[in-house]
């Protein structure tokens, strides 16, 4: 309204020069242009008081003014009229009055002549802005994006109707806002000339067109092949980017080179799937047939993003197609692909290995159509839909990060999803919010939506309760491209388009393929017995490459005899390396691996050594780290008082050379940055910690976002610290460091739980990919879990973070005792899936960490890590423990003197794990039974620490043996040790139970009853008739 005013005012008394100088040249489309208009407002009632001026028509009118002051011939007579007149010296109020006002004012109309009826012609306009901006926001609803035209079917007495199906609705809505309709353009009014705003650009170099003309090219623009849902985005440049390049005429024109090229990848997409029914119709593939158009359009974006300087491409894709995209895309050898078909092949290589359509890919290439050099991932992913969407996000940032490319410039990611898991699935939304994160950003994503109208047998009536599956992207902003899939060229053009945007903007964008799935789930379904309708249409629907032939026949741009020979040129390599995968013998999944390691393993992907140096520090060096750990290492900076005291403390452990667990993990992290290994942590306030002990990133308390990370600060050749709160997010944080912990050996990446039953969110990562990733995919992965674990009585929640899910997730055998060589420690390590370990001790932790990176080869860890035990004036350690010849404790055995010096007397061997260690010790002393009860802590669990339990029970030939845990019995840790403890000491004797009992939850929310059991369960543990009448 006060833009109305200002133009309002200007338009009666400026001449034309002055107002040129008072807004200067055409002004540039930009969303700072208003605000050259807010500086020079001003508010004058009179004008206010006109009919026809208000809301969004000052916009117009001020353009059309504009327009009329540069060139009174661009605008329609009829305002040339009207803004001569004001600007002629009609009073307020009077420039604006009806024809009847104007032609009593005798001068006024011999100025002008006859005049129309200005009121209506003011409506008319905005009538014509707003059918234009109705096009724009829902023009993709009218679109012709379904190529079985079925998404229309009036579906009322279906079960459910609401959101997706009311398509009818939203038509009429348009309708409304179209001729006949609210605006009250009629027949009448199809032929007159409108002037354009400034918000399109269907008049190409035209600014004025009839408006017949003007419904044409929206129509053209907005309701053929291709819906753009665009216009939720707060941004007005990027919207006219995208208007620009759907509005603009004659967009959509292909050299015959890219029309022939299209065809050829068409060809390879359909024979692919063609080719593999025929020779395997018995074996599921989940073919692509309905969507072939896909090939094409993945092969588009990655050639417009090769052209714009990207090197690498690292994506991630469901079941769906994924052969083809293998073969077609990335360009897999086809021998093996079709060696994959033959289950008499054996393995090369360990592990269990995984499903055709599940495993990854990296392949290096010369792009045919930029000439350039790109690298090609595809990420091995499980069946469970989503679940690689974090990885991939999480190993391009890596990427980026380690070439130094800060803007994903060079490397970027493509995700594809299927219509039913893209809306279904929570972790498409928990990697969208990812998206924009300064740690966790790449800069945009293309996403690609195989959306076939179909999730298993379950059709989107019933799948969700949006309009599209796509509208999960509106969030954060990334603008959506629907197209109909059978028409390859619109197919091209919108993925030409979202590469482009996100080349120009680093932000993410929706291609939405909507298709159709041509037969079953898989090869085997029979879809009629659901969606009988749908696949009767489906079978009369003619193959997308036929039609597209057709068309390309018809138009001369091939001929017949071309197009069959592509065909049978495409055929003929199928059948030759079809041929060849008959003479392998051998399957290799290495051949599968989606992220190698380069000079980290031998050429033939063993280890280089089979040993794990000592992980101790020089005193200097821990002095050093300890130093910085607590100081400020930049001037003038302010830090609140609470962590000035915590330094010094720290300062004072330096000076009685101890740490707690705080400072055993900066000197952990802060001696591989000095070792040039970059380290990141992430996750839910890990900067500061959850309990208010790390501290690693320093806040000024007078200057807003001043902030000091002194872990940078450690060394000038040092590898860079990343420590980064997350979003609120496990299952997507933790993809997402999985994946950056993909890209590299060499970086220790780290993700906290705020405490650790808050991993369960995470589950499928740590299910599907943690725990079994090497064995299907023969890929290591050396990410750390830290999960904050202990009962301290603070409820069921905050107390566990599930031990005995990950130690009945590992794959040591607990029936057999292994071998005890002389590196068994890291044989044992190299043959676990998975380490999990507790540690009682900030030295164990410090070197637990270290041995991470200082083994030959990578494994996820596990550390259940404490929360009294932060600080906890027992659980410290001494320089000592930490320097140079010392190693991770897996078993810390009894160190009392008095027990260790007559063990014979010993009459109970306790064997535990983590803090309740403490409560041991401390009620031993408290009962005077250091002689009769030795404690030994288990710290590695798992592997499982065989030859030390040994030593550890035969020095104790007199003690009963006793698992101690604070855990309820049907939790933490007894399944998992007790059948291990018989086998280390050969079924000689009982292990008895000392801990809480079994229960559902893991803890009581009762304060006193926690102590109870506690209580109980110590008094057990020493009392040494406790079993005696037991078997
Ligand atoms: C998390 C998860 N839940 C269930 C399934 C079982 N499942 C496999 S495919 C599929 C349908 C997927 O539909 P859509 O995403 O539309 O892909 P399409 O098969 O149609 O290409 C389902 C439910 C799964 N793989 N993952
Ligand atoms: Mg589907």
């Amino acid at each position: 309204m006060h833009r109305l005013r200002t133009c309002a005012v200007r338009l009666r008394p400026l001449t034309t020069s002055q107002a040129a100088q008072t807004v200067g040249p055409k002004r540039p489309i930009t969303a700072t242009y208003t605000r050259t208009f807010q500086s020079i407002r001003c508010y004058t009632a009179p004008v206010a008081s006109e009919p026809f001026l208000n809301g969004t028509s000052s916009n117009y009118v001020e353009e059309m003014y504009y327009a009329w002051l540069e060139n009174p011939k661009s605008v329609h007579k009829s305002w040339d009229v009207f803004f001569r007149n004001a600007n002629a010296g009609a009073p307020p109020g009077t420039a604006y009055q009806s024809p009847l006002g104007l032609t009593a004012t005798p001068q006024l109309s011999s100025l002008v002549g006859a005049q129309p009826n200005v009121e209506k012609l003011v409506e008319d306009h905005l009538a014509v802005q707003s059918l234009i901006r109705a096009y724009q926001v829902m023009g993709h609803h009218n679109a012709h994006l379904d190529p079985l035209g079925i998404s229309c079917v009036n579906f009322d007495d279906a079960p459910v109707s609401s959101g997706f199906q009311d398509v009818d609705a939203v038509k009429e809505r348009l309708q409304v806002l179209t001729v006949g309709g609210f605006y009250g353009l009629d027949e009448s009014d199809l032929e007159k000339v409108f002037r354009l705003p400034t918000t399109t650009f269907i008049g190409g170099p035209e600014s004025a067109l009839p408006l017949k003309e003007i419904i044409r090219r929206l129509e053209m623009a907005y309701c053929q092949h291709i819906g753009v849902e665009f216009m939720f985005i707060n941004d007005l440049e990027q919207c006219q980017w995208i208007r620009q390049k759907f509005e603009t005429p004659g967009v959509m024109q292909f050299t015959l080179e890219e029309k022939r090229t299209l065809l050829a990848r068409m060809v390879r997409s359909t024979r692919f799937e063609e080719f593999l029914q025929k020779k395997w119709s018995a074996e599921k593939r989940f073919g692509l047939e309905g969507c072939e158009s896909l090939i094409p359009s993945l092969k588009t974006i990655i050639d417009v993003s090769s052209a714009s300087g990207v090197e690498y491409v690292i994506m991630g894709m469901p079941h769906r197609g994924r052969l083809n995209v293998l073969a077609n895309v990335i360009r897999k050898e086809l021998e093996q692909i079709f060696c994959q078909f033959d289950s008499k092949l054996e393995a090369a290589d360990e592990g269990s290995g995984d499903v055709k359509y599940h495993l990854g890919m990296y392949h290096r290439r010369i792009n045919r159509v930029t000439d350039r050099n790109i690298t090609l991932s595809l990420v091995a992913n499980p069946s469970h839909l989503e679940a690689a969407d974090p990885v991939v996000q999480g190993k391009t940032k890596a990427e980026q990060f380690y070439c130094g490319d800060n803007d994903g410039n060079r490397v970027m990611s493509i995700l594809l999803h299927g219509d039913a898991a893209f809306a279904g699935q929570g972790i498409v939304y928990e990697t969208f919010h990812l998206s924009d994160l300064p740690s966790y950003t790449t800069h945009g994503t293309v996403h690609v939506v195989v959306n076939n109208q179909i999730g298993f047998t379950t059709d989107p009536r019933m799948a969700r309760s949006s309009p599209y599956p796509t509208d999960v992207a509106r969030v954060v902003n990334a603008p959506i491209f629907h197209v109909n899939a059978d028409d390859p060229e619109a197919v091209m053009y919108v993925c030409k388009v979202a590469a482009e945007w996100r080349a120009t903007f680093h932000k993410d964008v929706v291609v939405d393929l909507v298709c159709y799935r041509r037969m079953g789930h898989n090869e085997m379904d029979e879809p009629m017995f659901t969606q009988p309708l749908m696949y009767k249409q489906i079978k009369k629907q003619k193959p997308v490459l036929q039609k597209y032939a057709e068309k390309l026949i018809a138009d001369g741009t091939v001929s017949r005899q071309e197009y069959e020979e592509e065909i049978a040129k495409y055929d003929k390599i199928c059948e030759e390396a079809y041929a060849r995968s008959k003479d392998e013998k051998i399957l290799h999944i290495k051949h599968w691996l989606d992220s190698p390691w380069p000079g980290f393993f031998t050429l033939d992907g063993q280890p280089k050594s089979m040993s794990c140096p000592s992980t101790g520090l020089t005193e200097e060096n821990l002095n050093h780290i300890g130093q910085v750990a607590s100081s400020v290492p930049v001037e003038d900076f302010t830090i609140h008082g609470g962590l000035s005291r915590i330094l010094k403390s720290r300062g004072e452990m330096v000076r009685n050379r101890t740490v707690d667990w705080a400072l055993g993990e900066y000197m952990a992290f802060g001696s591989l940055l000095k070792e040039g290994i970059h380290v990141r942590l992430s996750g839910q306030d890990v900067e500061r910690g959850t309990f208010s002990h790390r501290h690693h990133v320093l806040h000024d308390q007078n200057v807003d976002k001043r902030i000091c990370i002194p872990m940078n600060h450690m060394a000038p050749d040092q590898a860079p610290y990343t420590v980064c709160n997350s979003s609120l997010s496990e299952y997507g944080v933790l993809g997402f460091e999985l994946g950056f912990a993909m890209a590299s050996p060499n970086a220790l990446i780290l993700w906290e739980a705020q405490f650790g039953d808050f991993h369960n969110t995470a589950q499928c990562i740590i299910d599907q990919f943690i725990c079994p990733g090497q064995a299907k995919w023969v890929r290591q992965n050396g990410i750390v879990l830290l999960l904050p674990h202990g009962m301290e009585g603070m409820g069921p929640e905050h107390s566990s973070a599930r031990p005995e899910r990950f130690l009945q997730m590992c794959n040591d055998d607990p029936d057999v005792m292994p071998n005890i060589t002389d590196d068994f420690a890291v044989q044992q390590l190299y043959d676990c899936n998975w380490i999990v370990v507790n540690c009682s001790t900030p030295g164990n932790y410090f070197h637990v960490v270290r041995r991470q990176i200082l083994l030959p080869f990578r494994k996820p860890l596990i550390v259940f890590t404490p929360k009294s035990l932060l600080r906890h004036p027992e659980a410290r350690s001494s320089f000592d423990e930490m320097l140079p010849g010392t190693h991770f404790q897996r078993l810390i055995p009894e160190g009392g003197a008095t027990a260790s010096e007559r063990p014979g007397e010993v009459k109970r061997l306790i064997l535990c794990t983590g803090k309740v260690y403490y409560e041991l010790t401390k009620e031993r002393k408290s009962r005077g039974m250091e002689g009769t009860v030795a404690i030994a802590r288990m710290e590695q669990l798992s592997p499982f620490p065989f030859d030390q339990v040994k030593a550890e029970s035969e020095r104790f030939t007199n003690a009963d043996l006793v698992w101690c845990q604070e855990e309820h019995k049907n939790q933490g840790y007894y399944d998992y040790v007790k059948p291990r403890i018989r086998t280390t000491i050969q079924r000689a004797k009982p292990v008895w139970y000392a801990g809480r009992g079994p229960a559902a939850a893991p803890a009581t929310g009762n304060k006193n009853t926690h102590l109870m059991e506690l209580r109980r369960f110590l008094d057990t543990a020493f009392d040494l008739e406790a079993f005696t009448d037991q078997q």
